[in-house]
């Protein structure tokens, strides 16, 4: 090979240098206009005492077997706490065969949990669910999860309402079809570039900055409703609404009211294209509640005054607006509202199918959405078919280990829970991504058995009882194919596995190969067979649909290539607004469902049959002396979620070794706090240590923290600063039971003397 490798991952592509067998730094590809700095996190940590060298089994399991894991009245197991025995993988491999075996006779697989939630690393075979739920489909099946963390509550209103979700995801309003037209962009919860860094399975490009320089140059104007000001980039000019956290569907609903009260709502556009209105309209008068959701009604909730609330709405009726929703408005309390509420204030406005109006979800929530791009349906690994029907919302994890034989609502069904004996999590970090983490932990302790597939020593792999190391993108070969960006990319493996580490692949195979089961597991494909095979047929795919990709010779030796553009931008709902009759949406009426008979007939309490304000179990307006202060978790500038927590770029924002907690200055001289103080954040569910941040750029009440902080538990303390040990652990409501993150009370408190975090120390362990 004469070009140099090349690799892709969530946070862009780059090119790799080795220098004496040692990843020495990642060099972004020259197509990326502007590169995320997370990658460079990478570096240092491929073979440091973090890395898993070898197969490892918690000492606890070992001398006393699975069965010990379940806690005996007054003692608990020692799960997340215990020291680690490192085995060769015939041992390792050999041992869990047999639990496999056992957990499968004894109790049935849909006692096996493998929902594995999470994001894994970019490439299209080595995809670490995907491989592990394609071998457990292989014995038998697994209890698995649905929807995500990221915007669940979208994930199962909006098909209600539109009748798509996915779909119309991918086909959000373009930036280029934005530039030039769209004359007011109201972004609630902001246009945050942090994120736009990041692109699911991995980008050549990001767009997100250059995409609203140039809104902004055509004249555009921009409303950040956010509670905080930063969620605009530098040098963008916005007006500030900084609302009480998790009230945003009150704030539309008052701007619904005034469309309403002064003869704003475009009447032919709901006429043609919408059912429901009316009943919509008179919960906005208050025929039902006696309350009217006027502009006043709305600003004593979400406390922006109401004046600002008319003013902004007429606004929106005179200009061409795009009405835009972070996800993290669907990561709260009733998140279902905001974003039905954004639906029916854009239906009311009638721009939905025009170009620079209508609505979107998560610009800048990653850099994928608003590209014009082809959609190419590039193949995957094949699962298989999984013989257990049960399933849980992918937020009810506590919930299914605690509760066997209970259950929960969901979409206009009951999910019963099953007896889970054994857990598996290859690609996804449960002690990150899941609410409050000493509720998890508890419930964690009840399987007998926790397998995780990891590279390094987080918290997800002290969590568990067995753990198997596996490769880092740069240690094995594969090729980024993301129906979400234009860039195909070559992932080489750039350097040699890590000490013993192998494939996630390849550890299913070698298991496989105990259970019977290699020759259905591999197809006779050995991994370099299998990447080829995936490439080829999504090749062919693309040709069907008129999209040529070059042929695999010519992909290796360029290293990457880049899809054609579409000739036109790219319009959410266009064709439904040419021609609604002749392309119906995929509702039960076949238009934008402002009331859906279909929800309303669940007979939900929390969430009735079309948007409405439900105040949040957590929010300013019910809180105490005793956590007087909203905390929101957003998503970390350094890194991807957990992942290189433990790297060099992640490191360097740290407070003492901790993660930032950003706060006004006036809550902290009401505490006598001032910048770099070390701080306790606190509440009923836990407690977790930071570094003090003023600014202010942040709603007086509101404090902020990024996750990611690698769980370091010392009882229920986190020393590290993990926010999920003080987040609620309950669903969005009991249509779509979705995480609500955002929607957390606490105090915070001098800590002068906060125990030094631990996490980043390898565990203890024995040969
Ligand atoms: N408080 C709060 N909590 C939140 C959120 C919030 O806003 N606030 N946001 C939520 C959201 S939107 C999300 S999507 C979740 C994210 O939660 P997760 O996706 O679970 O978080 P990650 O840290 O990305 O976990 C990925 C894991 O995969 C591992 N990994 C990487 N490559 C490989 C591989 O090749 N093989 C294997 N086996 N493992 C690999 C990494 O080491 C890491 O542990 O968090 C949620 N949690
Ligand atoms: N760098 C980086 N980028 C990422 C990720 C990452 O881990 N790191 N994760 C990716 C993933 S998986 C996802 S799902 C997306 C998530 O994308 P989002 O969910 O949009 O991200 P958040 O950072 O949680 O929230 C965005 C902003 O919403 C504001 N906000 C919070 N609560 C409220 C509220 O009640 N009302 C209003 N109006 N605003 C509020 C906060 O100020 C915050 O800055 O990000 C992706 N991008
Ligand atoms: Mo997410």
């Amino acid at each position: 090979m004469t070009r140099p490798a090349l690799t892709n991952s969530h946070w862009g592509s780059y090119w790799v240098e080795v220098e004496n067998g040692r990843l020495k730094a990642l060099r972004p590809l020259e197509t990326d206009p502007d590169p995320s700095p997370i990658g460079q996190g990478m570096v240092g940590l491929l073979d440091d005492p973090l890395r898993i060298a070898r197969p490892a089994i918690r000492r606890g399991w070992l001398d006393h077997g699975p069965l010990s894991a379940r806690p005996a009245p007054g003692h608990g197991t020692d799960r997340g706490a215990d020291a680690f025995v490192e085995v060769g993988w015939d041992e390792a491999l050999d041992m869990l065969a047999q639990e496999l075996t056992r957990v499968r006779r004894d109790h049935g697989n849909q006692a096996i949990y493998a929902g594995s939630y999470g994001w894994a690393s970019a490439g299209r075979f080595h995809h670490a669910q995907g491989q592990l739920k394609r071998f457990l489909n292989c014995i038998g099946g697994y209890t698995g999860s649905v929807n995500t963390y990221s915007f669940a509550a979208a994930e199962v209103i909006v098909p209600h309402v539109l009748g798509d979700f996915r779909g119309l995801l991918d086909r959000a309003t373009s930036w280029s079809a934005l530039e030039g037209s769209c004359e007011l962009f109201v972004a609630f919860g902001g246009l945050p570039l942090r994120n736009a860094q990041i692109s699911q399975g991995g980008t050549g490009a990001h767009v997100v900055r250059d995409g609203i320089a140039a809104l902004h140059r055509a004249g555009c104007q921009f409303v950040n409703v956010s509670p905080m000001r930063s969620d605009m980039p530098e040098g963008i000019p916005a007006q500030w609404l900084a609302p009480r956290p998790s009230t945003d569907a009150a704030l539309m609903l008052g701007l619904a009211h005034v469309l309403m009260d002064e003869g704003l709502a475009d009447r032919a556009f709901l006429d043609r294209y919408t059912v429901g209105y009316d009943s919509f309209a008179a919960y906005l008068r208050g025929e039902g509640d006696g309350v009217a959701k006027t502009p006043d009604w709305a600003a004593a909730i979400c406390d922006i005054p109401a004046e600002e609330i008319r003013s902004l709405a007429r606004r929106m009726a005179a200009h061409r607006t795009m009405i835009a929703i972070a996800y993290s408005l669907t990561r709260q309390d009733h998140g279902e509202q905001p974003l039905w509420a954004a639906i029916a204030l854009a239906a009311m406005l009638g721009q939905i199918g025009l170009p620079g109006g209508g609505i979107g979800f998560g610009y800048a929530a990653m850099n994928n959405n608003g590209l014009d791009r082809r959609l190419v349906p590039f193949a995957a690994l094949p699962q298989g078919v999984n013989p257990v029907s049960h399933y849980i919302p992918v937020a009810r994890i506590t919930d299914l280990l605690d509760n066997p034989g209970g259950g929960c609502a969901y979409d206009g069904r009951w999910l019963e829970y099953p007896d889970i004996r054994l857990v598996w999590w290859a690609g996804g970090n449960p002690f990150h991504h899941h609410q409050d983490l000493n509720r998890l932990r508890r419930a964690w302790a009840r399987p007998d058995t926790v397998v995780a597939n990891e590279w390094c020593w987080n918290s997800l792999a002290r969590h568990a009882d067995i753990v198997l190391p596996c490769t880092t993108t740069l240690e094995r070969a594969d090729i980024a194919l993301s129906a979400k960006d234009p860039h195909i990319t070559v992932m080489d493996a750039a350097l040699p596995p890590y000490s013993e580490a192998r494939d996630d692949h390849e550890i299913f195979r070698m298991l496989a190969a105990r259970m019977g089961v290699e020759e259905a597991f591999t197809e006779g494909r050995s991994a370099a067979e299998w990447v080829r095979h995936l490439y080829d047929s999504s090749r062919e795919a693309a040709a069907r649909g008129g999209v040529t990709l070059p042929d695999w010779d010519t992909l290796q030796t360029q290293g990457w290539a880049r899809l054609p553009t579409p000739d036109r931008p790219t319009i959410l709902m266009e064709s439904f607004r040419a021609d609604p009759e002749a392309r119906p949406l995929k509702t039960p009426s076949g238009r934008i469902e402002i009331a859906s008979a279909t929800v309303a007939g669940f007979n939900l309490d929390d969430c009735p049959g079309h948007p409405a304000w439900r105040e949040p179990l957590e929010w300013l307006g019910n809180a105490t002396p005793e956590a007087p202060l909203h905390l929101i978790s957003t998503q970390p500038a350094t890194k991807l979620h957990s992942q290189l927590d433990h790297g060099p770029i992640s490191r360097a924002a740290r407070i003492d070794g901790r993660e930032a907690l950003t706060m006004h200055p006036t809550d902290a001289g009401a505490r006598s706090l001032k910048d770099g103080d070390t701080v306790r954040v606190h509440n009923t569910r836990g407690t977790t240590y930071a570094g003090l941040r003023l600014t202010d750029e942040i709603r007086p009440g509101v404090v902020q923290m990024s996750t990611g902080a690698w769980y370091d538990p010392d009882g229920p303390a986190c020393r590290h600063g993990n926010p999920n040990t003080l987040t609620p652990d309950k669903g969005t409501s009991s249509l779509a039971q979705g995480p609500i993150a955002h929607s957390c009370l606490v105090e915070v408190s001098a800590a002068p003397d906060a125990p030094v975090p631990q996490i980043l120390r390898p565990p203890v362990l024995h040969r």
